[in-house]
């Protein structure tokens, strides 16, 4: 049995719900309080966060951390979602590594200091956060220029996209744009089956 810890606010949290009800992967769910000091959490997340952070996912006694591993480890243990041969396996890595760095570095700080305010640390780091988003967004733009409908070749996505689109979604609460053909790859995306938004997924 599986249990996934999470938020509303988290797009981390929230790339791998969606994926777990896309995939319709059986599992609970358990909303933490991340406004709150860690120490005021319940002792079953504690104990599981090895970082303190949502995403938690348990997975028959042992815990997950880090919302791309997460993903890695169902589409392994599905055989599938971008895990059918190493080769795509592969793929898939270097998009999630590519996303912790890229896209999941700046877009998750620049929506935050938009819906919750700034603080004075990112007063300063604004300008090249946005210039960074920017960059990376016509990275996937032109990824998507081709006409494919995913980030992998095929028919269907991959824990790929799962991890690329977690905080594209709040990119309106970042008050930020997002370029034509990524636009039309989060439509397809909130076209499958389970899709629902962050916060009708994670509240
Ligand atoms: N690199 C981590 C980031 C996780 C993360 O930043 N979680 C935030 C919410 S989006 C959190 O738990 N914040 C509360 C805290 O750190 O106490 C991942 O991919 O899972």
């Amino acid at each position: 049995m599986k249990k996934l810890f999470g938020h509303p606010d988290s797009g981390h949290a929230y790339k791998v719900r969606l994926f777990l009800a896309v995939a319709a992967i059986e599992h609970s769910y358990e909303q933490v309080d991340i406004w709150i000091p860690r120490d005021q959490r319940s002792s079953e997340f504690q104990a599981a966060a090895s970082f303190g952070e949502v995403p938690v996912l348990i997975d028959d006694g042992r815990a997950y951390v880090q919302s791309n591993a997460i993903l890695l480890h169902l589409a392994q243990q599905k055989k599938g979602w971008g895990a059918e041969t190493p080769e795509r396996l592969d793929l898939c890595t270097q998009w999630l590594m590519w996303e912790a760095n890229k896209i999941g570095m700046c877009l998750p700080q620049l929506r935050s200091r938009a819906k919750f305010g700034s603080d004075a640390a990112l007063d300063g780091a604004y300008d090249w956060l946005h210039a960074r988003y920017l960059h990376d967004v016509n990275v996937l733009n032109e990824e998507l220029a081709d006409g494919k409908p995913w980030m992998l070749s095929g028919d269907e996505p991959t824990i790929a996209d799962f991890s690329l689109c977690g905080y594209l979604f709040f990119a309106d609460e970042a008050k930020l744009a997002v370029p034509d053909q990524v636009q039309a790859w989060l439509d397809r995306l909130s076209g499958l089956a389970g899709w629902r938004h962050p916060y009708h997924l994670l509240g």
